[in-house]
């Protein structure tokens, strides 16, 4: 029995398309992935502004609010709860140069509105969580932008959410690179700048992904321990990563055991969970996936946070306190590739 709770967004059920190909998989409706996902195990999904209200910009207020009503209803139809609404603004044509941190002031206001819409997307679907991925916040042409204005625009649109609504929390979900090559936030540590900067850092923390520490060049479980000291993990995208090249979301755990294993075990050793944080999975089917294994990605790494998990409760810290007396890492380090090889 897991002590955590599971998350998971639409878009890591996908149809296989990659910047060099087309789509490998047939198109999955939301109810149906709902529904699915809830078989699997997942206890809340995630979404983005448009996975709940399908083409916004073109939808007044009483009708954004409809939209996520119907959503809503669809969730509680499967016993299932909404963890976060992030603003898509990377594929909007307002936002080709950035969105809190474009050049163009109409742009950047375009963002912070569409970010409100959000926060009210979110209040219909009975969550108060939102997920800023900050994709095309950097740049590609280094000296396109003032780095120093355009980190201080960020802090201005953070605050502008906060104002809004007196009690909604931003998790700022960092990544050094892509799809810009330098991004402003590329770092929890950077997250917690950024908060210590707003009007209420109390309501501004961080979603610790894997594989965007791992294109960091950090250690995945010490970003999320670094998170959790602060007091402010507020969410995790647990996946995998194969070395520093494109983001790729893999299943958790498949390419780095040890790691995977040392994140579930400081989630575990702090309790994380208890406030009713989720641990979100954020993997992508490989592109070969058939139709007919198009979920197993979410049921592979379920089943090895699971069996991590397992291996995190039956960690002896008996044996690795005599280590540390002794300084003895040699065979600390040995203990734990034992404890996940042989059991
Ligand atoms: C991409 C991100 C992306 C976000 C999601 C929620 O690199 O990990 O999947 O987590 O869009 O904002
Ligand atoms: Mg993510």
């Amino acid at each position: 029995m897991s002590k955590f709770r599971y998350s998971v967004g639409p878009w890591n059920v996908a149809e296989g398309a990659d910047v060099y190909g087309p789509a490998t998989r047939a198109t999955i409706a939301f109810a149906k992935k709902v529904e699915t996902f809830k078989r699997l195990g997942f206890d809340a999904v995630q979404f983005h502004d448009d996975d709940a209200v399908p083409e916004i910009n073109g939808k007044s207020a009483a009708q954004i609010s409809a939209k996520a009503k119907e959503v809503k209803k669809l969730l509680d139809n499967h016993g299932m709860a909404a963890e976060f609404v992030a603003p898509r603004l990377w594929m909007d044509e307002h936002c080709i140069d950035g969105a809190y941190t474009s050049n163009s002031a109409a742009d950047r206001k375009y963002a912070i509105d569409r970010s409100l819409k959000s926060i009210d997307i979110a209040r219909e679907l009975g969550c108060d969580k939102i997920v800023l991925w900050l994709a095309r916040e950097g740049t590609s042409c280094a000296e396109s932008k003032d780095p120093v204005v355009a980190i201080k625009h960020l802090v201005e649109a953070v605050n502008a959410m906060l104002s809004y609504d007196k009690t909604i929390k931003i998790l700022i979900e960092p990544k050094p690179n892509e799809p810009v090559d330098r991004s402003y936030c590329g770092t929890i540590g950077h997250v917690m700048g950024v908060s210590a900067a707003t009007v209420d850092p109390t309501r501004v923390g961080g979603l610790l992904e894997s594989a965007h520490a791992i294109l960091a060049g950090l250690d995945p479980a010490n970003e999320i321990a670094f998170g959790l000291a602060m007091g402010k993990l507020w969410g995790v995208h647990l996946n995998d990563q194969n070395g520093l090249k494109f983001d790729q979301d893999r299943s958790f755990g498949v390419e780095n055991l040890r790691q995977g294993f040392n994140q579930i075990k400081v989630l575990v050793e702090n309790d994380y969970g208890k406030n009713g944080e989720y641990v979100g999975l954020d993997v992508k089917a490989m592109r070969t996936t058939k139709d007919s294994a198009g979920y197993e990605h979410l049921s592979n790494s379920l089943t090895i946070a699971k069996l991590l998990e397992e291996k995190a409760l039956k960690f002896d810290y008996g044996f690795q306190k005599k280590c540390v007396a002794e300084r003895n890492y040699e065979a600390l380090e040995m203990y734990v590739v034992n404890l996940l090889l042989r059991g």
